[in-house]
């Protein structure tokens, strides 16, 4: 495939430019959005941070980074002519094959003349005098625009937990999303903070590299087998055949995902389940005996958890599943004292965002690897030459922070946005980020967020999330320059409506569970509030609620 990277440098000369849309941000929503406004003839400038397109897959190229959704799937939709050009060679593909198609993308639609790279947006002011934003850049640059679009990404900005000692380390400190784009040298011995998504995806890779590899665990996590493999031809032309229906079947599912069947050739809307998949009798884990638990294990494996219908829904269920999962990593992985330190309690699965592996456990029974259980034995100092717990000293080449991201609004707060008044986003959402639909916030008008928090972003293909987003966004633009209208707010009434409904559809579900301490619900961030940030009602539900709110005249919002 043809593809090149960005070569061009950090651009010499400042700019001042007055353009209909500015972007924030040159992922697959900074991407795309430059796509739909050109087709809708509206000037647009994105800036971005990093020296080329990709977002996540340009800034997460830790070893062993991996999409956990079939690229067949996790892939644009705009344009048949791509995806019947670009061939996955992989299931689930590799970081750096995403990024590859992020450019392959970027040359084949020419998006980069209207990308300004290696540049950092550091505020953006509502002008109302003149209905504009005006947006400032780490290089001087100034930008007003008309519209401004955040499409800074969900989990975009790194979670880097202020040790004592951090900076006193000597050796090679790493986080997982912010990682070189040359190569690093993990050969020496290797400390892994964290075993969520990006640890658990890291883990086995660098344990095949390092001396020795240390893994410092604070929270046991949940895993599944991610069963990768490499792309069938047979599987990838028969997406290609049926893309439509597969597109179709994805705008209107509860994930953005189509449920396709490449021998059938139908997705899960062709056949009809997409409101049927629950049996006239519900299978349920709890009505279950011992015995007949442990014979649906073995018949099963980890498909327990979506057969039965209770799994994610009554708390015993989820225990008896649980105990199913803790006798499977005793079984997988050889030192007691280790599998046990591995097992997680005291929280539910399906809390958590749930975490896919390759030879997660396996990677515990090599004689290099082992973990400290810091809950147990707690950091107490990053030395220069390691990290001391409680109970020892470990010395260390290279220290990774897999400790994930301020998820959702951490993008967002690193920026000075102020809308009416002055009124500063950071302080408005003090208490909690408060949107409409995840897309706007009262007194911020012609502001708009890309899966900003209150939509299913995260929870859904994010691609799929992501086109939904930018497609309102500019027609709701288009639509406002056709009706002569200057500005579009969204009001405080509607923002607590939605998120009475965002919080009404969470309640009772595994995520918001008492005992579930996730980045879904700010809980891995000092001091952020607990708020259940998705929308967890549907991908479906919310794109009908989109395009309702468009044909009845933009109700919950504000034109002038
Ligand atoms: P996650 O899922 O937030 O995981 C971060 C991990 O780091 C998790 O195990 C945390 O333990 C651990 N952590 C975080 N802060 C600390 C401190 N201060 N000390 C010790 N351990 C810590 O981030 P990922 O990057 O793995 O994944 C993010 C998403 O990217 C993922 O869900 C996919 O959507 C892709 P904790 O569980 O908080 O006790």
């Amino acid at each position: 495939m043809p593809e090149t990277e960005n070569v061009a440098a950090r651009p010499a000369e400042v700019h001042d430019v007055d353009v209909d849309v500015v972007v924030v941000g040159a992922g697959f929503a900074g991407m795309y959005l430059v796509v739909r406004c050109r087709a809708a003839g509206l000037s647009v400038v994105v800036l971005e941070a990093g020296t080329d397109v990709g977002g996540t897959w340009y800034w997460n190229r830790y070893p062993g980074a991996r999409c956990d959704v079939v690229s067949m799937e996790y892939s644009y939709s705009f344009s048949s002519e791509l995806e019947q050009e670009w061939d996955w060679t992989e299931a689930m593909a590799a970081q750096p094959e995403i990024l590859r198609y992020a450019r392959h993308v970027a040359d084949r639609f020419d998006l980069r003349r209207d990308i300004r790279f290696s540049t950092r947006v550091t505020s953006a002011a509502f002008e109302e005098s003149a209905d504009r934003w005006t947006v400032r850049t780490d290089r001087g640059d100034r930008i007003t625009a008309r519209h401004c679009v955040m499409a800074t990404g969900c989990l975009s900005a790194a979670n880097l937990p202020d040790i004592p000692g951090r900076d006193t380390f000597t050796g090679r400190l790493l986080h997982t999303g912010n990682w070189p784009k040359e190569p690093v040298d993990l050969s020496g011995r290797v400390g892994v903070i964290g075993t969520g998504s990006s640890g658990v995806q890291a883990i086995p890779v660098i344990a095949e590299e390092a001396a020795h590899l240390t893994v410092f665990q604070r929270t046991p996590t949940f895993t599944f087998p991610a069963n990768n493999r490499p792309m069938k031809p047979e599987i990838a032309a028969a997406y290609k055949e049926h893309y439509r229906e597969v597109r179709e079947a994805q705008k209107w599912s509860a994930a953005g995902m189509s449920g396709f069947s490449p021998s059938r050739g139908t997705t899960i809307l062709q056949r009809g389940e997409r409101r049927s998949d629950t049996p006239s009798e519900p299978r349920l884990l709890a009505a279950l005996d011992a015995d007949e638990r442990r014979a649906a294990w073995d018949r099963l494996g980890f498909g327990i958890f979506t057969y039965f219908k209770d799994v994610y829904r009554d708390p015993v269920a989820n225990e008896y599943a649980c105990a199913l999962y803790r006798d499977h990593i005793r079984s997988v992985v050889a030192d007691p004292a280790t599998a046990e330190a591995l097992t997680p309690v005291g929280y539910p699965v399906g809390c958590k965002r749930q975490v896919l592996d390759t030879r997660f456990y396996e990677t515990f029974n090599r004689p290099n690897v082992d973990v400290v259980d810091i809950a147990a034995d707690p950091i107490t100092t990053i030395t220069p030459d390691g990290v001391r717990t409680a109970r020892r000293h470990i010395e260390l080449d290279t220290l990774v922070f897999a400790t994930g991201f301020d998820a959702m609004t951490g993008a967002l707060d690193r920026i000075d946005v102020a809308g009416r008044s002055g009124t500063r986003l950071r302080d408005y959402w003090a208490e909690g980020p408060r949107t409409y639909l995840g897309l706007q916030v009262a007194g911020f008008p012609n502001l708009f967020t890309v899966t900003g928090p209150g939509s299913p972003s995260v929870l859904a293909n994010v691609i799929v999330a992501i086109e939904q987003h930018v497609d309102w966004i500019v027609d709701t633009i288009v639509d406002l320059d056709a009706r002569g209208m200057r500005t579009i707010e969204t009001t405080a009434e509607a923002e607590a409506r939605w998120g009475a409904h965002v919080n009404e559809v969470a309640a009772g579900t595994m995520y918001t569970a008492p005992t579930c301490a996730s980045w879904y619900l700010g809980a891995n961030i000092e001091g952020k509030p607990r708020q259940f940030l998705p929308y967890v009602g549907g991908f479906a539900r919310y794109r009908a609620t989109c395009d309702r709110v468009r044909t009845e005249g933009y109700d919950g919002f504000v034109l002038t």
